[in-house]
C-alpha cells in the first residue's frame, strides 16, 4: 500500500511571500508519528509544502493530511484534487477536529483529536476494505507506540531538525488555547514513558534539541526523571513551560543541570483581568519578577509571549508590555493578537456576543485582527502589535534588556540571540534560500559549520512560537 502524507503550508515554498525562516523550523512531527503504525511492506513518503513543492504525479492509494487552521483552504485544495484523481484521502489534526463537518466536505474519512491509536484502527479498516467516515480518538496513551518514522524526513530541509514532543496537551486550560477543544472527550495531558522519551532523544544526532510540547513540566515526576537522565548527557536544549511550574520547587534548577538554555514562558498579559478571562489560572497573583531572576540566575534566556486584544486591554498595553518585558530583560519576546480559535472557550464567547469579524481561516494567525475587541478598536490593536515589535526590537531596547540581568556571559547572550533574531533576519533568509536551492558556496557553508558545533545549518525557530537564534552552540562556548 502507497500512503502520501501531506502538511500543506500557508504559503507554498517558491512564493514571493513565504518567509524562508520561519517555515523551515520544524519538520512535521504529527505525520512522522503517525507513519510509524505503517506496514513493514507499505511505501510511505512526507511532504511538507512548507520546504518542498508538492506534485500531484503520482497515484498513492491514501492521501493523509495534515489541517492547521491557517492551512485550511490549501489543504481542502489538495484534498478535492486527489480525490477527483482517485485516492482515499483523508484529513486530521487541529482544524479539523474543531470543525469536522467543514473538513468532512472535502475527505473520506475526517480524525479528531490525536490519532495515535485511531490511526492505527483505520489502518486495520482499510486493508480489509472497511470505510468509515469519522474516527475519534477513544484511548489516549504514548505508551507502547512505534518510533516516530524520522527516517521519511529530510533533516537538511530544516533548521531545527531535532525538534522532539514527549507529552501531548497540557495540564491547564486556558480559554484562548487550542487545546480543550483538541483533546476534547478523553485525556488532555499524558506523557511518553521516562524510558521512551530518553531513547528518542538519544536516537537524535548533534548536541541542541527542540522540545515542542506545550507545558514540558506539566507533570513533575515525570519532567524531573527527564531531566535526570539528560544530566551528563552534553545536551542542550530549548523548551516551554509556565510560570508557575518555574516558582515551584527545584524542577527549573535540574533543567538547568540537564542543558535547558532557553525558556518559552507564557505570561500572556500584566493584566488581572485579562488572566481572568482566559482562565490562565497558572500566572494569575504569580511573581513573575521572581520567575524570571530565577532564570537570568540560571543563565537560562527567556522568550515571553504576550496576547493583545484580550477584553482587559486598552490602547495603553503595547507600551505598558514592552516597558515591563524590556525592563525585565526578557530575552525574546512573541506578541500574539488574540485570536478566536473555533472550538475554543473564546470563540465561544466571542462568537455569543456577535464580535467576530471574520470567518477567513487565513487571517486566524494571530497576527491580524479576527474580532471586534472591547477595549480599543481594530486598528488600534493591529497597529499597537505592529508597534510592539517595532518597539521592543529596537537597538535601544535589545541594549536596555541585555544589560545588569545575569552573569556577564549571560547578557552577551542575550544580545546575541535578541539582535540576531529581528536584525539579521534577511541575512538568514537568505542562506535558508540558498541551502534551499542549493546554492550555498561551499564558503558559506564552511562558515556555518563553524558557527554550529555538530550541525552545519544554523538553527533557529520563529515568532510565532519562539525567536531564538540558534547559533546557540557556538554562544554556548562564550
Ligand atoms: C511546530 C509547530 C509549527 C511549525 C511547523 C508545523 C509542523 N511542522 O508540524 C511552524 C513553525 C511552521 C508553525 C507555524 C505556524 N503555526 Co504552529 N505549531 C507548532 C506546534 C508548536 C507543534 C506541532 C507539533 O509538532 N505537534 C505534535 C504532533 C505530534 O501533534 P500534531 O501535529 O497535532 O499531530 C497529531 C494529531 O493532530 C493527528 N494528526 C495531525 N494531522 C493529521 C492528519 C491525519 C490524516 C490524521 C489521521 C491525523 C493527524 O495525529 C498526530 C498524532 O496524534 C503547535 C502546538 C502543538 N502543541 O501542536 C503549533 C500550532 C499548531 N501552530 C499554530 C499556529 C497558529 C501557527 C501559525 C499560524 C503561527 C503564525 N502566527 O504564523 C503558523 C502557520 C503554519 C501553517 N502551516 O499554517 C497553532 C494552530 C492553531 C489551530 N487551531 O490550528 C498551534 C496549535 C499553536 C497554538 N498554541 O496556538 N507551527
Amino acid at each position: 500500500m502507497k500512503i502520501k502524507f501531506i502538511l500543506p503550508s500557508l504559503i507554498e515554498a517558491g512564493n514571493p511571500l513565504w518567509r524562508p525562516i520561519k517555515y523551515s523550523l520544524f519538520p512535521p512531527l504529527g505525520l512522522a508519528t503517525l507513519a510509524g503504525f505503517l506496514a513493514p511492506d507499505d511505501e510511505a513518503e512526507i511532504v511538507d509544502q512548507h520546504v518542498q513543492m508538492l506534485s500531484f504525479d503520482d497515484s498513492p492509494d491514501i492521501v493523509a493530511i495534515e489541517v492547521y487552521i491557517t492551512n485550511a483552504y490549501r489543504a481542502y485544495d489538495i484534498a478535492d484534487r486527489y480525490r477527483k484523481q482517485g485516492a482515499f484521502v483523508i484529513l486530521g489534526g487541529l482544524h479539523v477536529t474543531s470543525l469536522p463537518e467543514e473538513a468532512e466536505k472535502h475527505a473520506d474519512a475526517v480524525f479528531l483529536g490525536p490519532a495515535e491509536e485511531s490511526f492505527s484502527r483505520f489502518l486495520e479498516d482499510f486493508r480489509k476494505g472497511v470505510r468509515r467516515k469519522r474516527y475519534f480518538s477513544r484511548e489516549r496513551t504514548l505508551v507502547g507506540t512505534p518510533n516516530i518514522r524520522r527516517d521519511l524526513i529530510d533533516r537538511s530541509r530544516y533548521l531545527v531538525p531535532n525538534s522532539i514532543v514527549v507529552t501531548r496537551g497540557c495540564p491547564h486550560h486556558c480559554g484562548f488555547c487550542y487545546k480543550d477543544a483538541f483533546f476534547k472527550g478523553g485525556k488532555s495531558f499524558y506523557t511518553q514513558r521516562v524510558d521512551d522519551a530518553l531513547a528518542e532523544i538519544a536516537r537524535l544526532p548533534g548536541r541542541h534539541l527542540y522540545f515542542l510540547d506545550d507545558h514540558l513540566f506539566g507533570h513533575r515526576h515525570f519532567a524531573r526523571d527527564l531531566f535526570r537522565g539528560m544530566e551528563g548527557t552534553g545536551r542542550i536544549f530549548q523548551g516551554a513551560a509556565t510560570v508557575d511550574s518555574i516558582l515551584e520547587g527545584n524542577l527549573i534548577e535540574e533543567a538547568a543541570k540537564a542543558g535547558l538554555r532557553s525558556l518559552f514562558v507564557g505570561f500572556e498579559s500584566l493584566n488581572p483581568e485579562s488572566l481572568k478571562q482566559s482562565n490562565k489560572q497558572q500566572n494569575s497573583g504569580r511573581d513573575y519578577e521572581r520567575a524570571i531572576e530565577r532564570l537570568h540566575d540560571l543563565g537560562i534566556m527567556i522568550n515571553g509571549s504576550f496576547v493583545f486584544g484580550l477584553d482587559g486591554d486598552d490602547p495603553s498595553v503595547f507600551q505598558r508590555t514592552v516597558d515591563w518585558a524590556v525592563a525585565r530583560g526578557i530575552t525574546t519576546s512573541t506578541f500574539h493578537i488574540a485570536t478566536p480559535y473555533p472550538g475554543t472557550a473564546f470563540y465561544g464567547e466571542i462568537k455569543r456576543a456577535g464580535r467576530l469579524t471574520s470567518g477567513n481561516w487565513d487571517h486566524f494567525d494571530t497576527r491580524h485582527v479576527t474580532f471586534q475587541p472591547r477595549g480599543m478598536t481594530v486598528q488600534e490593536l493591529q497597529k499597537g502589535y505592529d508597534q510592539a515589535y517595532g518597539d521592543f526590537y529596537s537597538w535601544n531596547s535589545i541594549v536596555r534588556a541585555s544589560l545588569f540581568h545575569g552573569s556577564a556571559k549571560h547578557q552577551l547572550k542575550h544580545f546575541f540571540y535578541a539582535s540576531g533574531w529581528k536584525k539579521f533576519e534577511p541575512l538568514w533568509n537568505l542562506i535558508v534560500q540558498l541551502k534551499r536551492l542549493n546554492l550555498m558556496t561551499p564558503l558559506l557553508e564552511s562558515v556555518l559549520s563553524k558557527t554550529t558545533k555538530q550541525n552545519p545549518i544554523v538553527q533557529r525557530p520563529t515568532a510565532a512560537h519562539s525567536g531564538w537564534l540558534a547559533t546557540q552552540n557556538r554562544l554556548e562556548e562564550i
